[in-house]
């Protein structure tokens, strides 16, 4: 697909930015095709006049808002709305681009504005928006109405996939009754999950930058490639400041090189004093003829590089090992929306832990969050959202086309972040099924094709004689769950079966390995010594028994561990969920169990040796 870019909403000089986080109009539909909104069309005019309507905070899943366990498990439409003030010099003047941004909602989108179909968006975890001035401008004194339906089904072809399962049966459930099936274990949070805000641009804008970035000796090298949308002729000049607002290079041209001599490389959290360094990379564009058209755009860039060898995942050069957690968004009430005191909350939780890096399971974070990450120096696995490709349809050329759609707008969202140093294009598919080896060769240099300068990988849960497509990985990362999932209730296989998995592995590919997730669930509060599962006991000595496999195999290619799970989160109901995964380190809200206090003291101990 050809993109356009999607800089993160930045306010500058030429650039402005109105937030509509807050209180919406919601009305799911109900009706038993789910498509009454459609056919009656509920964003010809506010959604209160078509029905009743509930308020709905924006950002937030929608459904653990109520006490209404029909609208918590609602599979299908719903509507939200809100009507808009928009600055009238905006609606007057003429050269101005007024932009509706959706951070995200899960998980098909169709947006309106007066009316007026203007986008929608396959997928639940990156952004869209669309250009509406022209729209605002037919009726410049009305209010700007903003309807948006969002549709939470999954099916083969969506990533993740699911598959909506029909109850014939009158005898056994009421009639039309149908329930989503997923292959993944977190539960289908729906809504308009990141903040919906208006922004404006200049006509001639600056549609987006790429930033390389590589250093020899002391002298750092910005590459940047600047495309700028309106103007068939561009006057660009780039600026780079450090920390203190000083320029240290700058540049002019759509694309080129700044060299930075003395150069503060962006290191991660423990491997440097000053980890997190960002520059501030100034581009501004002139149209010849007016400096009126001039737009300003201000990106933070770190400079590092990122590296793999046979045995080793070198960041500037030196070996990094990933002593992290993997995460999810998800907390109580508000499910998968953005919210910044749970954003900040984590990041001192992980700076406490000694956590230097995080993988994004199992689909895009908000880009908020890697903006953190990248202040921090929080290092991060950037995986998308192909999680339960485990149904031999969802290896189909329709499911593959989409994600290879889904990559693109992954990667041309995150391309620019320090943080992100790999790519995972999926989690545990069935890497063993015939199509699966085409399919990740396809899917895997395409994603390279996009971005030279980082690894990819899929995390994998298969046999490493039978996973097809290991062969195109360039870190292989493996889940277990021995003990657990496999053997419950006898921790003593696994120091035997994790040196098995690690020297089959490495003996198969020569290729640098991450333990991508190992753990035991915890109902927080259960005790028993000797340890059995489900208490703290247990899930402490199934980590200790795992570090001291990776103690031995880290000397040789073993180059991280992230445990599943930083926090307890919410997933579907069933046998073996206790109101949800309990595999956290902490509980869902943010309180440490034991295991969190073994890994606070490692991930320290692992900092001051490899640091
Ligand atoms: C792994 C999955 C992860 C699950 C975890 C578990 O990758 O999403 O939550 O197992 O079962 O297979 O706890």
């Amino acid at each position: 697909a050809l993109l356009r870019g999607m800089l993160f909403p930045r306010e500058s000089a030429s650039r402005e930015l109105k937030e509509l986080s807050g209180l919406w109009d919601f009305r799911a539909d109900q009706s038993p095709g789910r498509s009454l909104g459609f056919d009656s069309a509920w964003y010809k005019s506010r959604l209160a006049e078509t029905g009743p309507v509930i308020d709905m905070p924006v950002p937030a899943s929608y459904n653990d808002i109520t006490q209404d366990p029909k609208l918590r498990d609602f599979i299908g439409w719903v509507w939200y709305d809100r009507e808009v003030v928009v600055p009238a010099r905006w609606v007057a003047d003429k050269g101005t681009r007024v932009v509706l941004r959706v951070g995200s909602a899960h998980y098909y989108s169709v947006v309106w504005v007066n009316g007026v179909k203007v986008m929608e968006h396959n997928g639940g975890h990156l952004p869209f928006e669309a250009e509406i001035g022209d729209i605002i401008r037919e009726n410049p004194q009305a209010p700007c109405r903003i309807t948006i339906a969002v549709n939470n089904t999954l099916t083969l072809e969506t990533l993740p996939p699911g598959s909506i399962q029909h109850m014939d049966d009158t005898s056994k459930y009421p009639n039309g009754y149908f329930v989503q099936n997923t292959n993944f274990d977190f539960f289908n949070y729906a809504g308009i999950h990141r903040p919906v805000l208006l922004y404006t641009t200049p006509k001639v804008y600056v549609d987006d930058i790429t930033v390389v970035t590589d250093f020899s000796d002391n002298t750092g090298l910005v590459s940047y490639k600047v495309s700028v949308l309106g103007a068939s002729t561009t006057n660009v000049k780039v600026t780079l400041t450090d920390k203190h607002g000083r320029c240290v290079a700058s540049s002019s041209g759509p694309s080129g090189v700044l060299k930075v001599t003395d150069v503060n490389l962006w290191w991660p959290y423990l491997m440097h004093d000053n980890p997190g360094y960002l520059y501030s990379m100034e581009v501004r564009h002139h149209a010849d003829e007016s400096v009126a058209y001039e737009d300003i755009y201000t990106l933070p860039v770190g400079i590092r590089t990122v590296r793999v060898t046979s045995t080793q995942f070198l960041i500037n050069n030196k070996p990094f090992y990933f002593h992290g957690v993997n995460k999810h968004e998800d907390s109580d009430i508000r499910g998968k929306g953005l919210d910044w005191p749970l954003i900040v909350k984590d990041f001192n939780l992980l700076k406490w832990l000694g956590a230097n890096s995080f993988r994004t399971s199992h689909y895009p974070y908000a880009e908020e969050i890697l903006q953190m990450c990248d202040r921090h120096g929080i290092v991060v696995i950037d995986e998308c959202p192909g999680v339960g490709i485990k149904d031999i349809r969802s290896f189909g050329n329709a499911s593959l086309a989409h994600h290879l759609d889904v990559m693109d707008e992954l990667v041309n969202r995150d391309k620019n972040h320090p943080s992100v140093v790999m790519w995972s294009v999926a989690n545990e598919p069935a890497a063993e099924m015939p199509p699966a080896g085409f399919y990740f060769k396809m899917l895997i240099s395409h994603t390279k094709a996009l971005d030279p300068t980082r690894p990819v990988t899929f995390i994998t849960d298969s046999n490493y004689a039978r996973d097809k497509g290991a062969p195109y990985v360039d870190v292989i990362c493996v889940n277990s769950y021995f003990s657990w999932y496999h053997d419950p209730g006898h921790v003593e296989v696994i120091p035997i079966q994790l040196t098995n998995q690690f020297e089959n592995w490495y003996g198969k590919y020569q290729k640098p390995i991450i333990q991508s997730e190992y753990g035991a669930d915890v109902v927080p509060g259960l005790h028993s010594d000797p340890p059995m599962m489900f208490t703290e006991e247990y899930q402490k000595i199934v980590l200790q028994s795992y570090h001291k496999v990776f103690d031995q195999k880290r000397k040789e290619y073993v180059v991280g561990e992230l445990i599943w799970n930083f926090a307890d989160f919410m997933t579907a109901q069933g046998v073996t969920r206790v109101v949800g995964n309990k595999k956290g380190i902490f509980s869902r809200q943010r309180q440490p169990k034991a295991g969190a206090f073994i890994l606070k003291d490692r991930y320290w101990r692992l900092a001051n040796e490899t640091g």
